[in-house]
């Protein structure tokens, strides 16, 4: 059996460890030049053919030659190691002088703003916020309310009606004003008792000056003796507070189911100042040239009303008014269509 040839052994391993590229090429080398199936593995098993002298010679120069080999595969693991190590940091290195990213800038929504200046008037005023829920049954919704079987406000065309699916249809509503809340209200609490009742109401109403959802803040005041004398000087107060303090205030007689008497409330046109004049001798948009925009409904609250929360109506008076937010809005920030 010839011996191979050692040098030329040790001098391939070498070479392939010192070209191993990345650290798989390097496992190859090992493999390659170290393992028991490698040229120095063969070198290895032949020394047992060997006489004494010879074998002791050779083993000497055999385990040299492995720790030679061994010692430039660690040193070239180290190398390669170093090299991914600082690939990896470039890679993934984080520039921390950078300036963070800055989220746009959010805004409080006009009706929301419009309602929590609405609110604010008359918790200035000595008023509780109730919430309550928008899903109602008809009795909260309308019977508490004195709206008759036959108003129209009850038929499909003007109100939402939620399909219980027991049979009992007709029996839950989308709330059509905050009305309800306040009729819970009565009932939780004994009068003297002053609220606000701000929420989203609905209607089956849909085009440029409509949408089937929109804001509502309904109030009262409830107490003994209260006079419609209450009911201007606290509303005229609210709308000189909201829009400006000179703003002239008129009342006009109206109806509802729920108050009697009743009245319309207008204000002043903020558009024109109440000349009903637009540029270039045009009539204005806004109040149509009459010089007033009706923005509150109001009313003295009818003793059936009060009768069906348990109030006695003998001891008891009260006013309560309502109004569309999103009209506000548009007229206290200038927009013309809902829509926007
Ligand atoms: C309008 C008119 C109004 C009321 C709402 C009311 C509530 C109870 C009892 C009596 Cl619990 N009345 N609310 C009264 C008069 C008018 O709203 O034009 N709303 C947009």
């Amino acid at each position: 059996m010839p011996t191979p040839d050692l040098d030329a052994v040790v001098a391939a391993g070498r070479r392939a460890i010192a070209d191993a590229a990345d650290l798989d090429a390097l496992r190859e080398a090992e493999q390659a030049h170290l393992a028991r199936r490698s040229p120095l593995g063969e070198v290895q098993r032949s020394l047992g053919g060997l006489d004494e002298q010879a074998r002791r010679d050779l083993g000497r120069r055999v385990n040299q030659a492995r720790t030679t080999l061994q010692a430039e595969l660690a040193a070239r693991r180290a190398e390669l190691e170093a090299e991914r190590d600082q690939a990896l940091l470039e890679a993934e290195r984080v520039d921390v002088t950078l300036p963070g990213r800055v989220p746009p800038r959010g805004a409080v929504h006009p009706v929301t703003r419009t309602t929590d200046e609405i609110v604010d008037i008359f918790i200035g005023l000595g008023y509780r916020v109730v919430e309550g829920p928008e899903v109602e049954t008809d009795w909260y919704n309308f019977q508490a309310l004195n709206i008759a079987p036959d108003h129209p406000a009850r038929s499909m065309q003007d109100t939402l009606y939620i399909e219980s699916g027991d049979g009992r249809a007709g029996e839950l509503v989308l709330r059509t004003h905050t009305s309800p809340v306040q009729i819970r209200a009565m009932q939780e609490h004994g009068a003297p008792l002053y609220v606000i009742a701000p929420g989203r109401v609905y209607r089956s109403d849909s085009d440029a000056t409509h949408t089937p959802m929109f804001h509502q803040v309904e109030g009262f005041m409830v107490d003994s003796d209260i006079s419609f004398g209450h009911l201007k000087g606290v509303l005229t107060h609210f709308l000189q507070r909201i829009f400006r303090n000179d703003l002239a205030v008129r009342f006009r007689p109206s109806f509802f189911p729920f108050t009697e008497p009743s009245a319309e409330i207008d204000i002043q046109c903020v558009i024109c100042n109440g000349s009903g004049k637009a540029a270039e001798g045009r009539g204005c948009r806004v109040c149509k040239a009459s010089g007033w925009l009706e923005i509150l409904g109001a009313g003295m609250i009818d003793p059936q009303v009060f009768k069906f929360v348990g109030y006695d109506p003998e001891q008891i008076s009260g006013f309560a008014f309502g109004m569309g937010v999103e009209r506000i809005a548009m007229l206290k920030y200038g927009i013309d269509d809902i829509r926007l």
